[in-house]
């Protein structure tokens, strides 16, 4: 479906025009992104910005939020005293669905369970003029790829995957609500200015390898920090080659790199795929102006010297990859997986193997994936693992049924969840998960982290494309490796898979499935209720403002050692229905963080009283004897996902200050939204320095400023001291956020 062509149109009638004005104030040639960061400044740009250093303002063409992160956006939003949002917005129902017992079933429950949570997302929608997307309708990433996206654009999405619009060439940023709610009121949006890491890909994928693979391999090459404050630019012959889904896909998993965003230029892929779901206009719109959707030629003869980093991959002799157990960037090639298993002694057999998900579940990801399953069956063997697939969304779910693509995957036992998260998200019943016993699943999805896909701490859980999936779940083994070796079928003879084969694009089209689509009325739109006894909904009090003195004393709260994600600091699952209640998701602050002095997750000492408790309890007991505290991290602190649910629970249980080593960028954004103090050891080894019993004195808040340190004064309980010194990113603007208590509290200030 098409919406806001008039909105679109106009981007492209002054696009050219402004670009020329980039190029006369940047004076050499431009990369994609560095004409779209301009292009979308929220003020005519006057200066040139410095990558990395400079903080620069945007005005985002739209915003994109999905229930799970809506539900806290709309709460602050609603808190801002604003009628309508400033820019078209869309609200996505995908994360709340557990999946149990298939699609029809699980939606049916999940309609009931949540009914009070989709109700108030689709008044709040309704009253706001947000377009609300219904449980069932898919997931938001490949929603906004069928209808939303247009090359060239910008989008913010309360979603560490909304790059996942990259690959239809639009710079699409993940953000925490509190941003979104700067955009949905018409202020000015804010980022540090990226770095740009060019990425060249040559040649053309064969046999067993896919788009996804490419990503796997990055992943490996950049780690889970290597793209923090970078957006990643793909070009060259290899890129050209590849599908707008695919192309997605890479996009997508730029998240696990911790990059701000992805994109490709714009390409006859881009076009086709455009047309193909009902947008020719756009097509031709943005045929109209193709130069200035990819970076200048001579950009493209010499890369190395306008990127911040350069890279470059042979998709021809690239080799299909198997990432992790718990870390998306722990990259294996498949052909050394059976060394690799060995020596971590990884359990092989395969119990689940997953295909779906935002990332993976494109018409091409699901027909290459059922062609290996038909090839199998074709071959008379059966699958030794359990399938399940989670399609994207009802449009790709209805081909996919149409085209007989479902009924090969339910031949060898396959199970059709509903079209969302599900397990990707936690949200998963899986069977004796709760015995906590070790074993390994397979998936099409992003992350892996620790528990996430069913809160089994033992499962091991590696990511690869759809199709390797369903190689290796058809063989039951990690070690399988389709390209060399043979399954041996019910008549006992061996079999070697055939390589798989599918089309980007169904060949008698899309159709015009749109269902699920509300269009907000606004006029008549009815209050929005919220219970007041509701255990899933809480209106939000404003945080206190700083009370203006120059320090600050800290009781340590946990020392977290080594990754801590936002799964670990606000785990998902089944806290997902917390998510807009945030005393009651507070009782999951930091639960899977592990504490330093104990190796334990969840038992932290309270020092009020000597004895070992949750992090949960030891902070809410600091909280009521008016006690502040802080929270000590490792590296890349709250990498993965946007939710700003991991900012807002320390702030509300009453901790002030986190102290790491490093931050992923959407989380230290989103504490500084909160009115947090995110601070950096200046020195890393002074981590080492914090016993669990520490008193922590940060000074110097009277003369907080940009580019100067924070003291902090460590009290040991022997009575010596240690001082340290913390850095901080925070900039002029945002130290008014932290002075104010949020910056949502400048927002509502500024109404009154
Ligand atoms: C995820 O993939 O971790 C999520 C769930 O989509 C999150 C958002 C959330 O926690 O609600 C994300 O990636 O931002
Ligand atoms: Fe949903 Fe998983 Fe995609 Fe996050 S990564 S939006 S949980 S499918």
């Amino acid at each position: 479906m098409q919406f806001d062509i008039e909105l679109i149109e106009l981007f492209y009638k002054t696009l050219s025009a402004r670009i020329s004005g980039i190029k006369e104030l940047l004076n050499h040639p431009l990369t994609l992104s560095e004409k779209l960061l301009y292009a979308h400044l929220f003020r005519e740009p006057s200066q040139v910005l410095i990558r990395s250093v400079d903080y620069a303002d945007f005005r985002p063409d739209r915003v994109a939020m999905q229930d799970a992160t809506a539900q806290m956006a709309l709460l602050q939003f609603m808190m801002a005293g604003k009628d309508r949002t400033a820019v078209p917005t869309s609200v996505h129902c995908d994360h709340l669905i557990l999946a149990k017992s298939g699609a029809a079933e699980d939606l049916q429950t999940a309609t009931v369970v949540n009914n009070e949570v989709y109700d108030f997302l689709s008044s709040a929608c309704n009253k706001y003029g947000i377009g609300f997307w219904k449980p069932g309708a898919g997931i938001i990433h490949q929603i906004i790829l069928e209808n939303y996206a247009f090359p060239g654009g910008m989008m913010i999405g309360t979603d560490s995957h909304t790059p996942n619009a990259g690959g239809l060439g639009m710079i699409a940023i993940g953000v925490g609500g509190a941003d979104a709610v700067d955009v949905m009121t018409g202020m000015e949006w804010e980022l540090k200015f990226p770095k740009i890491i060019g990425i060249k890909l040559i040649g053309r994928l064969n046999g067993w390898v896919s788009a996804k693979d490419i990503i796997l391999k990055i992943a490996g090459i950049l780690t889970v920090k290597g793209g923090t404050g970078c957006i990643i630019e793909y070009f060259g012959e290899g890129a050209n080659s590849l599908s707008a889904t695919g192309k997605a896909t890479i996009c997508n998993m730029g998240a696990e790199l911790g990059a701000t965003c992805s994109i490709f230029g714009f390409d006859e892929a881009m076009s086709k795929y455009l047309q193909a779901t009902g947008r020719e206009k756009v097509a031709q719109l943005a045929t109209g102006v193709g130069a200035d959707l990819n970076p200048d030629p001579e950009v493209l003869a010499s890369p190395e010297k306008y990127f911040d980093q350069f890279i470059e991959i042979d998709l021809s002799t690239l080799e299909p990859y198997i990432n992790g157990p718990f870390s998306p960037d722990l990259a294996t090639p498949v052909s050394e997986m059976k060394a690799a298993a060995a020596a971590n002694a990884w359990p092989t057999t395969v119990e689940v193997g997953l295909i779906g998900s935002c990332t993976n579940s494109s018409y091409e990801d699901l027909s290459r994936a059922a062609s290996v399953v038909k090839n199998a069956y074709e071959n008379h063997l059966k699958a030794k693992s359990v399938f399940t697939i989670t399609p994207g969304s009802e449009q790709i779910r209805a081909i996919c049924e149409r085209d007989g693509i479902f009924d090969i995957f339910r031949k060898i036992g396959g199970q059709i969840f509903a079209n969302a998260c599900g397990p990707c998200i936690g949200q998963w019943e899986r069977a004796g998960s709760e015995q906590g016993l070790k074993n390994t699943v397979i998936h099409s999805f992003n992350r892996n982290f620790s528990k996430r896909v069913d809160g089994n701490p033992n499962t091991h859980a590696f990511v690869a494309s759809p199709e390797m999936v369903a190689a290796i779940a058809l063989a039951g083994d990690l070690t399988f490796n389709p390209i060399t070796d043979t399954l041996m079928n019910e008549k006992g003879e061996m079999v070697k898979l055939d390589p798989p084969f599918g089309t980007d694009l169904p060949s008698i089209g899309f159709g015009t499935v749109v269902e699920g689509y509300q269009k907000p009325t606004m006029a008549d739109a009815p209050e929005i209720v919220i219970k007041q006894d509701s255990d899933r909904l809480q209106k939000l009090q404003p945080f206190k403002a700083w009370d203006g003195n120059d320090t600050m004393a800290l009781s340590v709260l946990i020392k977290v050692k080594g990754k801590c994600t936002t799964d670990h600091i606000s785990m998902a699952g089944k806290w997902l229905k917390y998510r807009g209640h945030l005393a009651n998701i507070s009782d999951n602050l930091l639960i899977g963080a592990i504490n330093f002095f104990n190796d334990k997750p969840n038992s932290v000492l309270n020092t009020m009283n000597g004895e070992y408790a949750t992090v949960p309890e030891v902070a809410k007991e600091f909280k009521k004897n008016g006690e502040a505290t802080i929270v000590i991290g490792d590296e890349n602190y709250g990498e993965g996902s946007s939710r700003e649910h991991a900012a807002m629970e320390p702030r509300f249980l009453n901790v002030k200050a986190i102290l790491a080593r490093s931050f992923a960028r959407i989380h230290e954004t989103n504490l500084k939204k909160q009115g947090m103090l995110a601070l950096t050891f200046k020195d890393k080894n002074d981590y080492l320095k914090v016993r669990e019993d520490d008193v922590l004195t940060i000074s110097g808040l009277a003369d907080f400023k940009a580019g100067k340190p924070l003291e902090i004064l460590i009290v040991h309980r022997d009575g010596t001291t240690e001082t340290i010194q913390a850095n901080h990113t925070y900039n002029a603007a945002q130290i008014e956020w932290f002075k104010a208590g949020s910056s949502l509290n400048l927002i509502r200030n500024s109404n009154k």
